[in-house]
């Protein structure tokens, strides 16, 4: 065996050369990596002796792409297009063995040999469009020729890779070798190759063509999925020239739509978003070796909305869960929607009728809080009031066995504070899951004054085994997200007492690119959460709009109008509502911008983003960042609100806080945070 460079080697099995590649952690297409493939194919092109080449990987996965590390910075090493061409034009069979994820650059490394083979668990794909980008090493052209046109529209549009049994279905995988017996029978299938003289079939000089409507029917019936986003539509222009163009000509436009993507802000941004969320993982003061404890059955109190979601996390994971009501009618609805919820997802082909059963048979209803004494893990999800919350801590802390962790699910609530009811705060601490608890990645972690570091390590350990993006977060009035949902909902709602319409805001906010603006998610959640109709006194508009029997999507009208479909409309009565408040208020509306709708809603809520740095109450700029991207919608091509901010300019945002703030008073006080960056011409990420 002959090592090329540190990070790949060559040997000789018989005839056969085997091409290693040792780049942990995913055999990443780094600069070392391509100049070690460079030249280890030239030897073994160069070697007589060697009649075919097999190209293998050590370590969990085949390349899984290429060095996302590397963009943006100066060009090292041999460009992977030349790496390709090197092996595509080998005079001998090149066979691709494949195990763990070959994305990316990786497939299309695997796309240049002339066989593929793989093991059964192994996946293949073309992510780069989750990162901004579209396969630039000849994806693009390379596998339409293969799986044919539709088959890559969706690979490379979606980002999804396909399992091995699928690829071998589609041809692009030849053959389907056993588990663990990768390099060995990859080194036979090449032996065989040889022995039956077979030819070598370069994936390139493959036919490729589509009707031209295709792609028009495609791009229509995926506009709203790419609503604002460059990747995919350029991911789906590349493959219509692979089959317009001679294979040269495409690989050209592939490389022109490739450039414009990589140069652009939004593939900053998703490259960004990549690292932010592998970062929040990391705490600093938690080392990753930290002792975990074992979760082996979680309690969870309350089968509303919340508590039904958040037990459903635990039961898709295998993960058994005792959820505790008060009243048995609850406790069956509860236990009901969880039935209709799972068996929804197998009218849609997503489970299967045994694994709705097997879920179903991890959940234990109860009554009775005893039932928790043997979880490893508690967590209570009843109503936002801190005195029922620390009523039930006190009861759970003679109840609950010791060593097991106690969780609350408040979304804005002290959590040192019902931390203290308890004998045990350093086994205390804050799980705030998103509604639909079931569905939104987001898991705000709120670390306790006294919680400890084994706590906080199994929780984000627990995070990603129940498929969660968790952010750690301190102790404050709405931690991250809700307290900077504040500030542009408080804002929002000075618009319109000022003169906008809750429809101009709203579409402001959505052509920026998040889901829905606030009154419609307004709408969506329910005007009335909070609302009571005894002390309701017509002084806001949601008052009124309550009032008046309009309390949102659910009543069929709210800020906006819906038929039956739940199609939104601008309301006539809301806006007469509007006008009446303004009058009742004497305020003279008057014609507000977009420009100052949009604004006024983010940039307080970047100036709040500096806050809670400055508190210490979210570790990095870029946790807020993966906060709003999992938690609210926030566009991920604009990689989060401290990330926009940084694109902006901080002085240009702090600049405008300033001036509005002596317009419309203190809610635009800048953080001294937000005022030394700008002053000092830094960004956040110089945090
Ligand atoms: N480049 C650099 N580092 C990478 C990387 C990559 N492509 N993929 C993973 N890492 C790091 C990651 O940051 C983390 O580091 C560690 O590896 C483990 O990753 C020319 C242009 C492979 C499915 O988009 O999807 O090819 O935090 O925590 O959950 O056309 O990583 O430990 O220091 O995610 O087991 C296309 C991206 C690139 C694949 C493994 N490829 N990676 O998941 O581990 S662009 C991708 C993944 C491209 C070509 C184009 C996942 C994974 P650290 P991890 P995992």
């Amino acid at each position: 065996m002959t090592a090329i460079n540190e990070v790949v080697d060559l040997s000789k099995e018989g005839d056969i050369a085997v091409v290693t590649v040792n780049s942990p952690p995913v055999n990443a297409l780094s600069a070392n990596v391509r100049d070690g493939l460079t030249e280890a194919f030239k030897q073994a092109i160069g070697d007589a002796s060697a009649k075919a080449i097999v190209l293998i990987c050590d370590g969990r996965t085949f390349i899984a792409g290429a060095d996302i590390s590397e963009f943006g910075k100066p060009p090292r090493g041999a460009p992977l297009g030349e790496v390709l061409s090197a092996i595509e034009n080998a005079p001998k069979p090149v066979i691709a063995a494949i195990h763990g994820t070959a994305l990316g650059g990786g497939l299309e490394t695997a796309l240049v040999a002339h066989y593929r083979v793989a093991v059964p668990s192994a996946k293949l794909g073309l992510p780069e469009v989750k990162i901004g980008l579209l396969p630039g090493a000849g994806g693009t052209q390379r596998l339409p020729r293969i799986v044919g046109v539709e088959k890559a529209l969706e690979m490379i549009t979606g980002g999804d890779p396909i399992g091995a049994k699928e690829a071998a279905a589609t041809g692009l995988v030849d053959e389907v070798v056993e588990e663990g017996k990768l390099r060995e029978q990859a080194i036979a299938f090449a032996k065989k190759v040889v022995g039956e003289g077979r030819p070598l079939k370069k994936v390139r000089d493959l036919p490729c063509s589509a009707s031209p409507e295709l792609f028009d029917k495609f791009f229509k019936a995926n506009a709203k999925a790419f609503r604002g986003r460059m990747a995919p539509v350029n991911c789906a222009k590349a493959v219509q020239a692979a089959t317009e163009l001679p294979f040269d000509e495409g690989m050209k436009r592939e490389r022109e739509l490739f450039t414009e993507l990589v140069t652009g802000d939004q593939s900053r941004a998703l490259r960004y978003v990549f690292f932010a969320e592998r970062e929040a993982a990391k705490i600093p003061d938690v080392p990753a070796d930290t002792p975990v404890r074992d979760v082996k059955k979680v309690g969870v109190i309350g089968a509303g909305t919340m508590g039904g979601g958040i037990s459903m996390n635990f039961l898709n994971a295998g993960i058994p869960v005792t959820m505790v009501e008060v009243q048995q009618e609850a406790l069956d609805r509860g236990v009901g929607v969880i039935r209709k919820n799972y068996e929804n997802s197998a009218k849609r082909g997503k489970l299967t009728a045994e694994q709705v059963e097997q879920r179903m048979g991890l959940l234990t209803p109860s009554l009775n809080l005893e039932d928790l004494a043997d979880c490893d893990l508690v967590i209570e999800a009843v109503f936002e009031l801190m005195d029922i919350k620390k009523e039930l801590f006190g009861k759970l802390d003679k109840i609950v066995k010791q060593g097991a962790i106690l969780a609350s699910n408040t979304s804005y609530l002290n959590v040192d504070e019902m931390a203290a009811c308890t004998s045990r705060p350093q086994d205390f601490i804050g799980l705030h899951f998103f509604s639909p608890a079931n569905v939104m990645k987001l898991l705000e972690i709120v670390r306790g004054e006294k919680t400890g570091k084994d706590i906080i390590a199994t929780c984000m350990g627990l995070a990603k085994k129940i498929g969660k993006v968790a952010v750690l977060v301190g102790v404050c009035h709405g931690f991250v997200g809700n307290r900077m949902l504040f500030q542009r909902t408080r804002e929002a709602n000075k618009l319109v007492d000022e003169g906008a319409m809750p429809w101009q805001v709203d579409k402001v906010l959505y052509d920026f690119g998040l889901p829905m603006g606030p009154f419609a998610m307004g709408d969506l959640a329910g005007l009335d959460i909070g609302w009571k109709a005894e002390t309701s006194k017509s002084s806001t508009i949601r008052e009124c709009l309550c009032e008046a029997g309009r309390r949102g999507q659910k009543t069929g009208a709210g800020y906006y109008d819906y038929d039956e479909n739940r199609n939104a409309s601008p309301s006539p009565v809301t806006e007469k509502i509007i006008n009446d408040l303004r009058a009742k208020k004497g305020i003279t509306p008057r014609a507000i911008s977009d420009e100052e709708i949009f604004e006024r809603t983010i940039y307080p809520m970047i100036n709040e983003g500096a806050k809670i740095l400055e508190e210490g109450k979210a570790i990095r700029a870029s946790d807020i960042d993966i906060v709003w991207l999992n938690g609210y919608g926030w566009p991920a091509y604009r990689g989060g609100p401290m990330f926009y901010a940084n694109l902006v300019g901080l002085k240009t945002v702090a600049d405008k806080m300033n001036e509005f703030q002596a317009k419309y008073g203190d809610d635009f006080a800048v953080s001294p945070l937000l005022q030394r960056l700008a002053d000092e011409g830094k960004t956040f990420a110089d945090l």
